[in-house]
């Protein structure tokens, strides 16, 4: 009874959006004698919340030690699952009475990454993929408790479950301030404990560079020896990115990269000075905190795109991801929408497909280029019109360098006077701005200078970009949110986030 809430009043009038769906509800007619109607009054403590929620009456112990059988195919999900259990003390064996089942199934309604979870004398995760498998365990996680207990007691439950949007993510600047791969690591769990899937890496822009690249090494040595005053430099080796994309992707997060072209580029001019058009004079690293005034000169393409180029080929070698973010924001310049054009093409050339903010939609891109929405006013209906799909990062929801409230030191409120707070950040309509494949909140990093203020901007407000990304528009309803999510603290003590004490979740 732990994990239960007791939300009456939300409940009753908001409705806890728990509709059964068909297949669920044959489960739970085929054990009618035992079960309960779903209650109004009650939901489980699950960030994101499901789709399908049945309970039924009573609890189900899980041993501490338990027999797992696992369908073949299940190479990131029984990993996952072994932890969770090693987490706990649980120990495995073939003889146990406790019994675990990871199934493969074929439910197109469960789609790529939705999952089947029950628990009624065992534990039965199915999916149609690994990536569901994954995600039955993260939520099996969730109702379980994060630190190790005398024993496991378990709601009886149908669990029918899958997103709304394919694109869940967050955006990591490093190029202002670097994070070291440590903390990427940390992060990429945490993410997926929420059933996030994209981490989009800002790997460069005027105060850093902090990829490296093997054809340019100065990018590194003198790009990425610089960072904002207060901030860190560094940068990743190619080493260091191939072990990041491999623990990500056991975790089923794409690492996103982004290199910002053709402005925020002074790292790159300073580490290679043929970049700037002859005539600039400042060609020094940056550590102030302008936007807007380094570009690539435009009017030397002989130099510029075999660079740009070489670039790319080098980061799509690292980075598996289906999509590569060329930047395109903040910058003016008479030959801007040819170059964004040229960049989006050398991406498709290397068979991926770019993304790029909002401005890029000035050029003319293929319909499957990406546009990220960063001002919640930027008039994107004509990209619209030509096809073209969304990340929506509205910065008066996602910009998590704005304060978890109105004045907190060391936040923009550029965007949003009052800051976003968490409630704020949870009322984003994703759907609100067109054809989107799902939403991002972005950490820039200005005044984001450590590990411990990184996870005060982004905790606990990411686990409402996870609930936005997933659970159903109509399900969504904050108050209920924040009763989940304030159960989940123990989740994020164990993940060892120094997340900020939001009063709205009585912390
Ligand atoms: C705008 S949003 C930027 C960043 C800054 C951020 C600060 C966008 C595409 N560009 O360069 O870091 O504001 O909030």
């Amino acid at each position: 009874m732990r994990i239960l809430l007791a939300l009456i009043a939300t409940c009753l009038i908001a409705g806890c959006g728990s509709t059964p769906s068909p297949s669920s509800s044959s489960a739970q007619s085929s054990r009618a004698s035992s079960s309960l109607p779903q209650t109004a009054d009650e939901q489980l403590a699950l960030v994101p919340y499901p789709s399908s929620v049945v309970r039924h009456q009573g609890e189900w112990e899980l041993g501490n030690v338990v027999h797992l059988e696992a369908a073949t195919g299940s190479e990131t999900s029984l990993p996952a699952l072994k932890r969770l259990l090693a987490d706990l003390d649980i120990t495995e064996s073939d003889t146990a009475e406790s019994q675990i089942e990871l199934f493969l199934v074929q439910e197109p309604e469960l789609g790529e990454e939705g999952y089947r979870l029950i628990i009624d004398n065992q534990i039965t995760l199915s999916a149609n993929t690994d990536t569901g498998l994954f995600y039955a365990v993260q939520t099996l996680r969730q109702l379980l408790p994060a630190e190790v207990q005398a024993s496991y007691p378990l709601p009886l439950v149908d669990i029918t479950d899958s997103p709304s949007y394919p694109w869940r993510g967050n955006m990591l600047d490093v190029a202002r301030s670097f994070l070291p791969a440590d903390y990427l690591k940390a992060h990429i769990e945490r993410m997926a404990r929420f059933k996030l899937n994209r981490l989009h890496l800002h790997l460069s822009d005027d105060q850093g560079w902090r990829v490296e690249i093997k054809q340019y090494p100065k990018l590194t040595e003198i790009g990425g020896a610089s960072a904002v005053t207060g901030g860190r430099a560094g940068f990743y080796t190619q080493e260091q990115i191939r072990e990041l994309v491999t623990y990500a992707e056991a975790r089923h997060v794409t690492l996103v990269p982004e290199i910002d072209l053709p402005g925020h580029t002074q790292a790159a001019i300073a580490s290679y000075n043929e970049l700037a058009c002859d005539d600039v004079t400042n060609l020094n690293t940056y550590s102030g905190l302008e936007v807007g005034f380094s570009k690539l000169c435009l009017t030397k393409p002989e130099v510029i795109y075999p660079w740009v180029e070489n670039v790319l080929s080098e980061l799509v070698e690292l980075f598996p991801s289906e999509y590569i973010h060329i930047g395109g924001d903040e910058i003016k310049d008479p030959l801007y929408g040819e170059f964004i054009g040229r960049a989006t093409r050398i991406v498709a050339d290397l068979g991926r497909t770019a993304i790029a903010w909002e401005e890029g939609s000035v050029a003319d891109n293929d319909p499957d280029v990406l546009l990220q929405l960063w001002n919640d006013q930027y008039d994107i209906q004509p990209a619209l019109d030509r096809g073209h799909q969304l990340i929506v990062s509205p910065c008066s929801y996602t910009y998590f360098d704005h304060g978890n409230y109105a004045g907190q030191p060391n936040t923009y409120d550029w965007c949003r006077k009052e800051g976003v707070p968490l409630a704020r950040a949870y009322s984003l309509d994703p759907s609100a701005f067109g054809a989107t494949v799902g939403v991002e909140s972005a950490m820039w990093s200005e005044l984001v200078h450590t590990n411990a203020v990184a996870d005060n901007r982004l905790w606990p407000r990411l686990a409402s970009t996870a609930e936005l990304g997933w659970s159903r528009a109509e399900d969504r309803d904050y108050a209920e949110f924040v009763a989940r999510l304030s159960a989940l603290r123990a989740q994020l003590d164990a993940l060892g986030i120094e997340y900020y004490r939001e009063p709205d979740l009585g912390w």
